[in-house]
């Protein structure tokens, strides 16, 4: 049986949310944030990284959402979630699986980060703090996900999806992204990512998964 290791409110959802899509049986074994948003060291004890998500099976392990995707398509996709072999399709969806975390998360993460600073240094230091990390975010950080975001707008096609005519793992892999950066600037001005959004999360596999991981609070 598949144990998906999972950290309450995390990108650890999409995980279930495939396997929802596939129809795999799977146990979901849970681990709540500690106060400062980290995870707990017991899942230091799965993988050294102390991350999720992770994937145990049969004493095997698996860290690293795009990899535990790719192990869950081998295994068990026949073809489903990947638009059909060597087309441009399947190397834009292979594009999105490795950017998703590669590349379209490290500046949400940064932008989290430099607001994080002046928030959790002594008072007299926050003022002088603040004003530098805005600089940072404004002159660095800001562009880039702008860049980002207009990529994702671009990419989703007339389909809605961001791998060819249906739904494909580029869409379960980006989900986290998007609901990220939706959570933080909205889509007002993006329609087509919030209409991505609005389909995803109709999905009964979403909604099932969901029930299964718990609140998120990027949905
Ligand atoms: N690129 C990794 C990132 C793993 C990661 O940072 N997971 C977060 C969950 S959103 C986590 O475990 N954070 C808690 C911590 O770092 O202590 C992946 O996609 O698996």
């Amino acid at each position: 049986m598949i144990t998906i290791h999972h950290l309450n409110n995390s990108r650890s959802q999409r995980v279930l949310w495939l396997l929802e899509e596939l129809g795999v049986a799977y146990e979901v074994k849970r681990y709540e944030r500690t106060k400062d948003m980290q995870a707990p060291k017991e899942l230091k004890q799965i993988h050294p990284l102390g991350k999720s998500p992770v994937l145990t099976k049969d004493g095997g392990t698996i860290a690293e959402t795009g990899a535990i995707v790719e192990y869950l398509l081998a295994q068990y996709g026949d073809g489903r979630l990947m638009p059909p072999e060597g087309t441009e399709d399947y190397w834009t969806a292979r594009h999105f699986l490795h950017y998703a975390e590669g590349s379209a998360m490290p500046p949400l993460f940064l932008m989290l980060v430099l607001e994080m600073i002046p928030r959790r240094a002594p008072f007299f230091t926050k003022p002088i703090l603040k004003a530098s990390m805005a600089k940072v975010d404004a002159m660095l950080v800001r562009p880039q996900i702008a860049l980002h975001l207009d990529h994702w707008e671009e990419a989703i096609g007339k389909s809605g999806w961001f791998a060819g005519p249906e739904l494909s793992v580029a869409d379960i892999m980006m989900s986290f992204p998007v609901e990220a950066a939706a959570r933080r600037f909205g889509y007002n001005d993006r329609p087509k990512l919030r209409d991505f959004l609005l389909r995803i999360h109709d999905r009964p596999a979403y909604r099932r998964g969901l029930k299964r991981g718990g609140p998120y609070a990027y949905a």
